[in-house]
C-alpha cells in the first residue's frame, strides 16, 4: 500500500490557491500521488480529498462515499480519482447539510450545495467520464471542487449560527438518533 500523506490545515498557502490544470495524465508520478491520496483519504477515515490538501496544486480529487452516521445511505463507492473536474450543469435546487473538512479539524458546518449536478472529470486511465451526480457524493464533488478554487466549506456558510464545533455536531447526531 502507498505511504499517507501529510494533510495541510487552515492558512496552508496551497489552500487558497487556484490549483492547475493536469497535461500528462500518464506521468508515473501522477499515478504515485493518486495511490498516495487514496491510502491518506482512507487512513484520515474521510470521504474525498484533494491534491491541494497534501500540498499539491494539481486539478485532482479522490472521492469515496460510503455509509456514515449523517448519511446512512450514502452509496458505497470505490476510491475513484477525477482529474481536471469540473460541473457542466446543476439543478436550481440547493440543500444545506452537513460537512467536515480534514484541513478544518474541529469544526462542522451546515453548507449549502446544488443537490444534483452533472460533472464531466478524466478518470486515472485517462477517459473522459460525464456523470449526474446527486445528494452526498454530489456535495462532497463540490466541496472537493471548491478545494481547486481555494475555498474551504467555511467560507460558504451562510450565518455564523450554521457553525459549529465537533462536540456540538456530536451531540446534534446523538440527539437525532
Ligand atoms: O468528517 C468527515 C466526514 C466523513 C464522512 C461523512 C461526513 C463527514 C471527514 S471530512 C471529509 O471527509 C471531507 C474530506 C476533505 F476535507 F478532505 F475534503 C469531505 C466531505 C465531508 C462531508 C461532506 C462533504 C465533503
Ligand atoms: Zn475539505
Amino acid at each position: 500500500m502507498a505511504d499517507s500523506l501529510k494533510i495541510v490545515h487552515q492558512g496552508h498557502p496551497t489552500l487558497q490557491q487556484t490549483a492547475r490544470d493536469i497535461q500528462y495524465l500518464d506521468d508515473p508520478q501522477l499515478q504515485k500521488l493518486i495511490d498516495h491520496l487514496i491510502t491518506t483519504v482512507q487512513e484520515a477515515n474521510g470521504v474525498g480529498i484533494a491534491a491541494p490538501q497534501v500540498a499539491a496544486s494539481l486539478r485532482l480529487f479522490i472521492v469515496a462515499s460510503r455509509p456514515n452516521s449523517r448519511y446512512p445511505y450514502a452509496p458505497q463507492m470505490p476510491p475513484t480519482a477525477m482529474l481536471n473536474p469540473r460541473i457542466v450543469a446543476h439543478s436550481q435546487e440547493t440543500v444545506k447539510d452537513w460537512e467536515g473538512c480534514l484541513s478544518v479539524p474541529g469544526v462542522r458546518g451546515l453548507v449549502p450545495r446544488y443537490r444534483e449536478i452533472e460533472v464531466e472529470y478524466c478518470d486515472r486511465a485517462g477517459n473522459l467520464q460525464r456523470q449526474v451526480l446527486t445528494d452526498f457524493i454530489a456535495r462532497i464533488f463540490q466541496h472537493e471542487l471548491d478545494h481547486l478554487d481555494g475555498i474551504l466549506f467555511i467560507d460558504r456558510l451562510q450565518s455564523h449560527e450554521d457553525r459549529f464545533t465537533e462536540e456540538e455536531y456530536q451531540n446534534s447526531l446523538a440527539q437525532s438518533r
